[in-house]
């Protein structure tokens, strides 16, 4: 392995010099045979790279130290060498005609980075450290309160505290240690959008934010344009919903720390970044005493039931749909609890290490509701990449990816009181479905408005319109403005609050999750229709339904290959997104939340 490294390196080093930027003459125009054979080349090699570099992160991910910090980061710099190399040669094909397949290889190659680097190497060297050790800092990120004379609260910790608490002090002392840990991002991350920004621009975009809206199949204005009008279907039932859960905290801790007509402080949301609510559940359930409030967490704890079952559970799920069962080394080498021994990324995730079988899932498991969901997230991701494994290199990734994000969270959709009876984890399911409906919805309704706030704010950050000196204005301005939230205690430039939530640190585009929200109603209400469902959306469970698993995976396997409305096509029969679907699932709530408005003043 350590040879193996060391000549990877040394072979990038070597090709970074024979294909320094000279324009060499060439015999006669380029041709789409030339392309078809350098891409072949292109993708071996990338697989190769891809693979040693995940290895890498792995460890990293799993094992903190300096030294596989230095690894970690010498792999990804490998990777962006390469691709940033490849993509500029690629430009000769510019002007030729291509066949469709090999102009949309080309066409990704140059966006496939999330983080292109500048050809200068002594730059990419930095950007690679900067963003290694801003993903590291947060992984190991801790806040040892006074009153527990030096013991500290780890991420995981904290979190349960805020999902759980209803002490107002306590809470608010949790989130603002929590947010300590992001000021030391700052100045790393400012250098970060330099780098990251002058790398967009050698490959050919105006910024970072205009590479990744390039992804969709479309210009990047007209998809910003897309994400607004699927915000506008959505915003009237998050404002119902804000409205109600706003009068519910009220109750509960009074009108002068949660005011009328105000936004609401982002502490009380029973979340760190008030993204889900579902910690509030206790608080908003339409009928909370009645047995028709399942408590998962409950019934899971008095099970005994541990972190890997809770995976079997998932996994029994996507087989039911026809699916095969996961390989026996993701059981052998997935991280499924926190080790006691060694700092580590507790932030969920899936890998394909070796883009073929070697699938795995890192994550810090809590028995509790909330993971039970997130660990069918996972292997929706898991099983989206066994499904497209087959392809060529370039297409070894969802249609866009709002759909990665979207698959496993399709399936916990059919998680509902009928399919955990039909599994034995309750005996009788509840008489009404509006307490189900409500869970979902501070899970899904709740998210809308941060999943699309974030990279409003990054897409600024990255096109200059919100400069350093107003990153966490512009971050709160953000948030007052979409989620109706705010802090309790003031803020400044001192602070870097958009650095406490790890997508940013560790550099994952976060639109992708507001259109999964979107997405994976559209999936649901488009298998629903096809096996026949009756009654209302929100009940329908696909679990045990070959017939949709197989749709499912017909559109997974297209991978990347296609344009997106093509796959959508695939699943769903639609080629737009449509916020129409998930209007649907919850419109016997949202009539419920309007009567029980009836008489407020909603809104901020
Ligand atoms: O980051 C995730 C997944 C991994 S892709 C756990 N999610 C977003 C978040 O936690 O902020 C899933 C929902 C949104
Ligand atoms: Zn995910």
């Amino acid at each position: 392995m350590k040879t193996r490294v060391i000549l990877v390196a040394v072979l990038a080093t070597t090709f970074a010099l024979i294909a320094a930027p000279r324009a060499r003459a060439t015999e006669h125009p380029p041709t789409a045979t030339e392309a078809e054979a350098w891409l072949q080349t292109v993708e071996a090699e990338l697989m190769d790279l891809w693979d040693w570099q995940q290895h890498a992160d792995w460890v990293r991910n799993t094992f903190i130290t300096d030294d596989t910090e230095l690894l970690g980061a010498r792999a990804n710099e490998a990777v962006m060498e390469y691709v940033g190399r490849r993509a500029a040669e690629a430009t000769k094909w510019d002007s030729v005609n291509l066949p469709e397949v090999l102009r949309r290889k080309l066409t990704l190659l140059k966006s496939s980075l999330d983080m292109p680097a500048p050809r200068d190497p002594a730059k990419r060297a930095e950007l690679a450290r900067i963003s290694t050790a801003m993903d590291s800092l947060y992984g190991k990120g801790k806040y040892c309160p006074p009153r527990l004379n030096g013991e500290c609260l780890d991420l995981v910790k904290m979190e349960e505290i805020l999902a759980k608490s209803r002490n107002y002090d306590e809470l608010l002392d949790v989130w603002q240690g929590w947010h300590k840990v992001s000021p030391p991002m700052r100045q790393p991350f400012m250098r970060f959008v330099e780098l990251g920004n002058e790398g967009a621009r050698e490959v050919g975009f105006a910024n970072l934010g205009d590479l990744w809206t390039s992804r969709y199949d479309m210009p990047s204005k007209d998809f910003q344009a897309e994400t607004d009008r699927l915000w506008r279907q959505v915003e009237p039932l998050y404002k119902d919903l804000h409205c109600y859960a706003r009068a519910k905290l009220q109750q509960a801790y009074g009108r002068d720390k949660v005011r009328d007509g105000q936004p609401i402080p982002a502490h009380l949301l029973g979340n760190m970044w008030a993204q889900e609510w579902d910690g509030l559940y206790d608080i908003l359930a339409p009928d909370p005493g009645s047995a028709s409030a399942i408590d998962l967490e409950k019934i899971l704890k008095s099970r005994g039931t541990d972190e890997r079952q809770m995976v079997k559970y998932a996994e029994a799920f996507f087989v039911s749909l026809g699916l095969t069962a996961l390989p026996k080394t993701f059981w052998e080498r997935s991280m499924f609890t926190k080790p006691r021994d060694r700092e580590v990324v507790c932030h969920a995730s899936a890998w394909d290490v070796d883009n073929k079988e070697d699938l795995r899932i890192k994550m810090c498991i809590q028995v509790n509701d909330e993971d039970f969901t997130t660990i069918h997230h996972e292997l929706g991701h898991n099983y989206y990449q066994w499904a497209y494994r087959h392809l060529s290199p370039l297409f070894l990734n969802s249609a866009n990816d709002g759909f990665h994000e979207a698959l496993g969270d399709l399936i916990a959709l059919s998680v509902t009181p009928a399919y955990l009876k039909k599994i034995g984890l309750i005996d009788k399911e509840p008489a009404s479905n509006l307490n189900p409906l409500m869970k979902r919805a501070l899970g899904k309704i709740a998210f809308l408005p941060f999943g699309l706030m974030v990279d409003k704010w990054r897409w600024g950050v990255f096109d200059g319109s919100i400069p350093p000196a107003k990153y966490n204005q512009a971050w709160w301005d953000l948030r007052r403005k979409y989620q109706g939230v705010d802090s309790a205690v003031a803020r400044s430039e001192a602070d870097f609050d958009p650095g406490a939530k790890y997508h940013i640190p560790a550099n994952v585009p976060y639109t992708r999750y507001f259109l999964a929200d979107i997405l994976q109603f559209q999936f649901q209400r488009a298998l629903c229709r096809q096996i026949g469902h009756k009654g209302p959306l929100s009940t329908c469970s696909i679990y045990g339904n070959k017939k949709a698993g197989a749709r499912i995976e017909q559109m997974m396997e297209m991978g990347l290959s296609k344009p997106w409305p093509e796959a959508l096509k695939a699943l769903t029969g639609e080629t737009e997104m449509d916020a129409g679907a998930i209007l649907e699932y919850f419109a016997p709530l949202h009539q419920w939340l309007k009567k029980q408005n009836a008489g407020r003043q909603c809104g901020w």
